[in-house]
């Protein structure tokens, strides 16, 4: 750059819902330590203001010097205080004051907040496709970073061909696999994500993710951060998605918890009040299941009752993250059977645990997930074999690659857990032959994304890549 170029002003522009907001500080906070060294770059963290402050409190104040929190509307101005919104409400809300000019303003307020510095690129959640068109109207270069997979991202951009080729159809075709469709050849139309061919087609997050799919295909962004690493998909995933992404450079560099050294997630006994890893210390290694359905999915009552009876009758011993409003729901008696205030406890329930500590523990054998893309991460880069319970989104489509592609883990294929089937998939990952070899492939995989997140791996490559790309000015 010449000498006279403005340092580089980076804004990142979450999500504020689910796990999408944290995962994108993670991947901003990285930035933002790698971009100090780009002429002393600054990141504005663009979210609402309720997300902030769950971020600050989740952070404990480790941020980095050069990274700044920018409040953009959360659209509920409307709303009288006092009413409870539904959370996909508040996301309708949200986009569509990000859309009616929320990213613009918060663009404007990152230039303020940084003494008129302007921003010189716009990073973010590709959920928020109105960046785009905000960083265009700022001169700057919209750069999304994808916090899925990367075979839901293919499944997105294809959406109008995938609604062409299956119609109304979609029932009586759902166990066809999608062999015409380049990439997607391992999946079933069942497995493709809500709102590409079936679910409504006007919920928030179909009609969100339809949109996003045509901005990006518009918006000839120079990368996309791909929340994978190389090696993980099937060759024909990166060449579908690069035909339908000419312009972009799409760089696979997560998962994005790598990108933060260990002691600043959250690993340390500061963020584990329940005391999991104590818990985990005192049980050999490879004996507990760890289960945990992540931030938004709930099982319904009946479900969760066999899930506990499965778990009690798989013998193992088992560390459950299950949020609060849920445990009344549970079979009388169990949280003291299982926390031993009766003879032979084996098992410990809590509201939320340290996953990424918690996975990484050599007591944990098994995973029973939603297959939320983050624990699906999580699991493999600890080489933890799971079983998947899918409720909605992506994730019917993560269990299937977890199971069929890959195959370090299993499905829970006809919907719901039941007692029989959580005690059956529960013993076969810590205990069975099928088990062994899941973990031996979850291991595989492991080893692939130690050497991409080794210095100078694959990984580490794509992001200082992405970090020059985003720093140029
Ligand atoms: C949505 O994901 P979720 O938030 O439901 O699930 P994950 O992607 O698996 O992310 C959950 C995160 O929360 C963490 C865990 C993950 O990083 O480590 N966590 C924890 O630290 N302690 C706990 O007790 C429980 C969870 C959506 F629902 C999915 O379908 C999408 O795949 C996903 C990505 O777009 O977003």
């Amino acid at each position: 750059a010449a000498a006279s170029s403005p340092a580089p002003h980076v804004a990142v522009v979450a999500f504020p819902f689910s796990s999408h907001a944290a995962v994108l500080l993670a991947f901003a906070r990285a930035l933002a330590d790698a971009a100090a060294a780009h002429a002393g770059a600054t990141i504005s963290f663009l979210s609402t203001a309720s997300s902030i402050a769950q971020l600050r409190k989740a952070a404990g104040g480790q941020l980095p010097a050069n990274l700044r929190f920018v409040e953009v509307t959360d659209g509920a101005a409307q709303v009288p205080a006092a009413a409870a919104v539904p959370v996909p409400r508040q996301m309708e809300l949200f986009m569509a004051a990000a859309e009616a000019g929320g990213v613009k303003a918060g663009l404007l307020a990152a230039r303020a907040a940084a003494g008129g510095a302007r921003v010189t690129c716009v990073v973010g959640d590709a959920f928020v496709w109105p960046a785009a068109e905000a960083a265009a109207a700022a001169g700057a270069p919209w750069v999304p970073v994808w916090t899925a997979a990367s075979c839901a991202l293919l499944a997105h951009l294809r959406t109008d061909a995938l609604r062409a080729d299956v119609g109304d159809q979609e029932a009586s075709r759902a166990e066809e696999l999608l062999v015409s469709h380049r990439g997607l050849g391992s999946y079933r139309v069942r497995d493709l994500p809500d709102g590409v061919v079936s679910g409504d087609f006007n919920y928030v997050i179909s009609r969100l993710v339809h949109r996003m799919a045509q901005v990006l295909q518009r918006a000839a962004a120079p990368a996309v951060a791909l929340n994978a690493f190389p090696g993980l998909d099937p060759p024909d995933v990166a060449a579908a998605l690069a035909e339908l992404l000419p312009t972009c450079d799409l760089l696979p560099l997560g998962p994005y918890h790598l990108l933060l050294p260990t002691d600043s997630s959250s690993s340390s006994s500061a963020a584990d009040p329940h005391g999991c890893l104590p818990w985990l210390d005192r049980h050999p290694a490879r004996s507990v299941a760890y289960v945990s359905f992540g931030t938004v999915a709930s099982p319904r009552a009946d479900e969760l009752r066999d899930l506990a009876a499965g778990l009690e009758a798989s013998g193992a011993p088992f560390l459950w993250s299950l949020r609060e409003d849920s445990w009344p729901l549970l079979p009388p008696g169990f949280l003291d059977r299982a926390s031993g205030a009766a003879a032979g406890g084996n098992g410990l329930v809590v509201p939320w645990a340290p996953q990424v500590a918690v996975l990484r523990h050599d007591a944990v054998g098994a995973f029973v997930t939603h297959a939320g893309w983050a624990s699906v991460m999580e699991g493999v880069a600890s080489g933890v074999p799971m079983a998947c319970r899918p409720f909605f989104g992506d994730q019917r489509m993560n269990a299937r690659s977890v199971a069929h592609v890959w195959g370090f883990g299993s499905a829970f294929e006809d919907g719901a857990m039941t007692r029989d089937a959580v005690a059956k998939a529960v013993g076969e990952l810590l205990r069975g032959e099928e088990g062994e070899r899941m973990r031996a492939r979850a291991r595989e995989l492991q080893a692939v994304v130690a050497s991409a997140f080794a210095p100078g791996g694959e990984c580490w490559r794509n992001f200082d890549k992405f970090v020059d790309i985003v720093c140029r000015v």
